[in-house]
This record gives C-alpha cells, structure tokens and sequence, in this order.
C-alpha cells in the first residue's frame, strides 16, 4: 500500500447511504463482527458516514489507548441521539451525556457513594452473599424437584437486588409484579436503545410510525415511574444525618448546592435538577443489572460447553475454600483459576462490544490520520478481543491464557484487552462487578454442576447484539455436587 507523508484522512468506506441498513437490519452479521471483516478492506482504522455523520472506526490497541488514554480528554465526548436522548432526558445522566461540568460531577458523586455503601464497606459482601445464598436455594429445589431451568431471571434479579440495595435501599422477592414489569421494560430498552437503528442514523424518521421508537418510549415511561416512586419516596424520609444509599447521596448534594444558593451557583446550574438525579441513578441502576447479569449468563453458557473447565474451578474452590464455609472475598486472591475464567469471558464475549461511541471535542488525530471535530469515534472492543495477531486462536476460550507458566500466577497476556474501557469515561462499575462475578460464581460452583438436560442442545455462543451482547435463552440442570444434596444451602461456620 502506498503510504503518504503528511496529515491524511483515514480510509472512507464509499458512502453508503445505506450503511444505517446495514447495521441495524437483517444483515447477516451484527455490527462488531462487520466492522472487524471491514478491517481486511480498509485496514484497522477507517471511515464511515452514518447519515449525516463522520463515524471512525477503530480496530486496533494502539489506536484505541490513544483515544481513551493519551487523548481521553479530547475523545470524551458522546454523540446526542434519538434514542439515547428518549431514555436519559436529553443526555442528562453520566453514559450517554456529553462531557461536562454535570457529567464530571455525577461521576464524582456515584463514585463516593459507591465507595462508601459498596467497595469500600464490608456491608456489600454482606448484601451480596446473602443474594447468592438465596439464588442457590431456588438452584436447589429445582434440583430436589428434579426441574430444570432458565437461570436467566434468577441470575437477574440477584444482581438486581444488589444493586437497589446500593441505590436505593431496596430490594425485590421471588414473583414480585414490579420486578418482572423491570425485567420486561429493561429488555425492551436493551432491544431499542443506542444501537444505531435507523432513527439515530436519520433523524428525521421519528416523523413517520416507527415500532421501535414506540417500544422504547413505552418502556422508557415505565421505567421513569417507578425512578420517580423512589424519588419521591426518599424525598419524604430524607435527612441530612442519614445516607442510606446512592439516591440519599444525590439529595444530599442538591441539598447543599440549594443551601449555598447564589445567583450563579443553583442546583439547576451545576446539573442538580430533579431531572438530572433521576438519569443518574437511573444509568447505575440500568447499568447495574444489565452488564453483570450478562456476564453470569456467558460465564455459565461457557461452562456448560466446557465442563473440563467447571470442574477444574471446582478443584480450586474444593481444595482452597473447602465445604465447610462459603466462599468470601478475601479468597480471591487464592483461587486464580476462576478469575482467569472471568477474564476470559469478558475477553470472548465483551458486555459492550463496541463500548458506547466517543465523540472528538476538537479537531485531532489517531495515528497518522487526522480527525475533525464532531466526528464520533467507535472503539471496536470486539476486533481487540479477537484480534489474532495478539490473541492465539481467539474464538477458542480457554481461561489458561491468563495464566502464568506453572498456572498460578494471573497474567493479562496481551494490552488488546480493555473490557471495562479506559481513561477519563472508563466504566464506574468495575469493581462492583468484579466482586458480584467472584461472589455469584463460587457461590453456584461451590454447590452446584451446571449442564444441559440430556437430550438438550449445547446453548448457541452466538450472541444477539444490542446495547449489551446478551446470550439466548435455554435451560439449565444444577446437580448439587456430593455433600450438597441432603443439607442446607447454608453451613454455619465453627
Ligand atoms: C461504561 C463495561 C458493569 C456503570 C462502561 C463502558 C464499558 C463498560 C465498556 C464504556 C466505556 C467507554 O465508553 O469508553 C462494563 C462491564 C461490566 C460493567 C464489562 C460488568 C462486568 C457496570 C456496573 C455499573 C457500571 C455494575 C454500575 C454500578 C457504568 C457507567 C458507565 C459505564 C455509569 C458510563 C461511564 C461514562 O460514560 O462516563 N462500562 N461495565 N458498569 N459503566 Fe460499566
Ligand atoms: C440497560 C437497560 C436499562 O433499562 C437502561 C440502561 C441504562 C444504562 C446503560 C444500560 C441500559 C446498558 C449498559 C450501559 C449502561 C450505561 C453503561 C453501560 C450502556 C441501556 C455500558 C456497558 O456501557
């Protein structure tokens, strides 16, 4: 290939106006995987228009550390879209809103509370063993009534409850109306939302009866009913003595800016408004129980296609925790086997495959290639993920790649690995998310063998792209492992 000296814009792809089609219709590959395939005609980063917008589109680690890192400040912006401004009210939440004061602020104010009611207190181990015990009780009457399930709603709601727990001090039961109302709403904006349908490509299309426009809306006003039912509620009980969750620690600072309230400083003006609390803890609370919960469901498709790998897990847990306990955090440092596991998963099949899009505040460049302001720019964590120069066989999982020579040591074998993002927009959640996936699955693999019921077929690994990467549905056997059958999910210690 001819290489030229000089500023130059990358590669553009012919200006389809379908390219909006292409994506969001029947194509017979889901966005993530298209883009990597385009690699091989317009090399690692190129160009597309998607309407009337600049799109570039980055393969590569080293393209992608320069805009999330070295430049994280120039790219940190984020695209205003149709139907990303229908559930956040115009951008006025942390994931979707562009780069701000406002957004600066929320991320600071979540971060605290996070570390406060979560990471940094023993009581989220707490809230999570005790969700974890209760999901392994409904594993083990399905197993007594020899039933097989879809752990998909069970693996949610526990994750669920961890997370209203932290938000908002609350949590659901088992057939609860209002959570199987959040299961439907939440889907229904996992299906619609963000994924370049044809909407957020062509504006002017919301003028004309779209189905999933409609779908979103509907779901979106479900949703902002029962946000307001808690905000109203914690309204009613709030005091300045008590923080009790995420949503006490977003009153509290509206609180205190409405208490300096000056001309310039209201709580309007720093991104206070009810409005803006509201997205907030709405985008926690989303991103909460969608990403985790995705992640469980391929960790547990993965084992069941891999059983040598449950069992070896088990070997671990059986040998460095035992069955007179349950597992606890402070074991992580000791069953490296499992967290190669979860590494893995999150490197074969990442939550965001394209993570959400960055938008250049000012005019840059990537590599040798120049970028103008306003173009957004997608990080295709997929093509990183499985990029074969750095990753050998990439489409095969296998947790031992995260693992030192002798097999004890946890290693990160490639820097084309970034499931949670990085720099200035990395995700907020991680490390919630890394406690709630050690927990949930020693706690299950402790007990429980997962498989396919016989005569089942192995679950697809083929996920359904939307605003999440999500597996399909199917059933599970849990067989309580030996020692599990006949007593108490719970053992006391001593
Ligand atoms: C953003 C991954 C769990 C809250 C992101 C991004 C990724 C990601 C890739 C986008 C980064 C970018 O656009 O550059 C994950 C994965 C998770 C997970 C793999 C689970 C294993 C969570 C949880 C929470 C959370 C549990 C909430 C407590 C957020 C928020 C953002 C975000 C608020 C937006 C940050 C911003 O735009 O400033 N996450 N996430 N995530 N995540 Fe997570
Ligand atoms: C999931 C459906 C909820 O009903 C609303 C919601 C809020 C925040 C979103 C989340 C959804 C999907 C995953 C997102 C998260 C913010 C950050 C996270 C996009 C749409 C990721 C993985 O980037």
């Amino acid at each position: 290939k001819l290489k030229r000296s000089g500023p130059q814009e990358p590669p553009r792809l012919p200006a389809l106006p379908l390219i909006g089609s292409l994506l969001s219709l029947r194509s017979p590959h889901p966005p993530h995987v298209l883009f990597k395939e385009l690699q091989g005609k317009y090399g690692q980063t190129y160009s597309l228009m998607m309407g009337s917008h600049c799109v570039i589109v980055v393969n590569q680690h080293a393209h992608a550390k320069e805009v999330l890192l070295k430049k994280g400040k120039i790219f940190a912006g984020r695209p205003r879209t149709v139907t990303t401004d229908v559930l956040t009210r115009d951008g006025k939440d942390i994931a979707f809103g562009d780069y701000s004061a406002t957004w600066r602020f929320h991320r600071k104010i979540v971060h605290g509370a996070l570390c406060m009611f979560g990471e940094g207190s023993a009581s989220i181990e707490k809230i999570i063993c005790a969700e974890a015990q209760s999901l392994c009780s409904v594993l083990s009457e399905a197993a007594a009534a020899e039933l097989s399930l879809d752990l998909s709603p069970e693996l949610t709601r526990a994750v669920t409850n961890v997370i209203c727990s932290l938000c908002f001090n609350s949590s659901y039961r088992k057939g609860d109306p209002e959570f199987e109302a959040m299961l439907r709403y939440s889907q229904g904006i996992v299906d619609t939302v963000a994924k370049d349908s044809l909407v957020d490509i062509f504006p002017w299309l919301q003028m004309f009866p779209n189905a999933d426009l409609r779908l979103l809306k509907e779901c979106v006003s479900i949703r902002d009913k029962l946000l307001q039912k808690q905000y109203e509620e914690h309204k009613a009980d709030y005091s300045d003595h008590v923080q009790r969750d995420l949503l006490d620690a977003l009153l509290r600072a509206k609180r205190s800016a409405e208490n300096n309230n000056t001309a310039e400083i209201s709580a309007e003006s720093v991104g206070l408004s009810d409005d803006h609390l509201l997205m907030t803890v709405g985008d926690i609370f989303g991103a909460g129980v969608e990403t985790t919960s995705t992640v469980l469901k391929w960790a547990v498709t993965y084992l069941i296609h891999h059983p040598q790998v449950q069992r070896r897990i088990q070997e671990e847990l059986d040998s460095k925790v035992g069955v007179d306990r349950s597992p606890q955090l402070s074991d992580r440092g000791s069953l490296p086997y499992l967290e190669a596991t979860i590494r893995e998963v999150l490197r074969i099949r990442p939550v965001a495959p394209l993570l959400i899009p960055h938008v250049a505040l000012s005019d840059s460049s990537i590599g040798d290639f120049t970028v103008r302001k306003g173009s957004r720019v997608i990080i295709n964590l997929w093509s990183l993920h499985h990029d074969e120069k750095e990753w050998k066989n990439p489409e095969h999982f296998d947790p031992g790649r995260f693992l030192d020579s002798d097999g004890t040591g946890l290693i990160i074998p490639s820097s084309s690995y970034l499931p949670f993002g990085a720099g200035v927009r990395v995700c907020l959640g991680e490390a919630l998310a890394k406690m709630e996936l050690f927990l949930f699955l020693t706690w299950i693999l402790q007990r429980f063998t997962l498989s396919v019921p016989p005569g089942h077929p192995m679950p697809s690994l083929e996920g359904k792209f939307g605003v999440v990467l999500q597996p399909a549905k199917y059933k599970v056997n849990a067989e309580p492992r030996p020692g599990w059958k006949t007593r108490r999910q719970t053992k006391r210690s001593g």
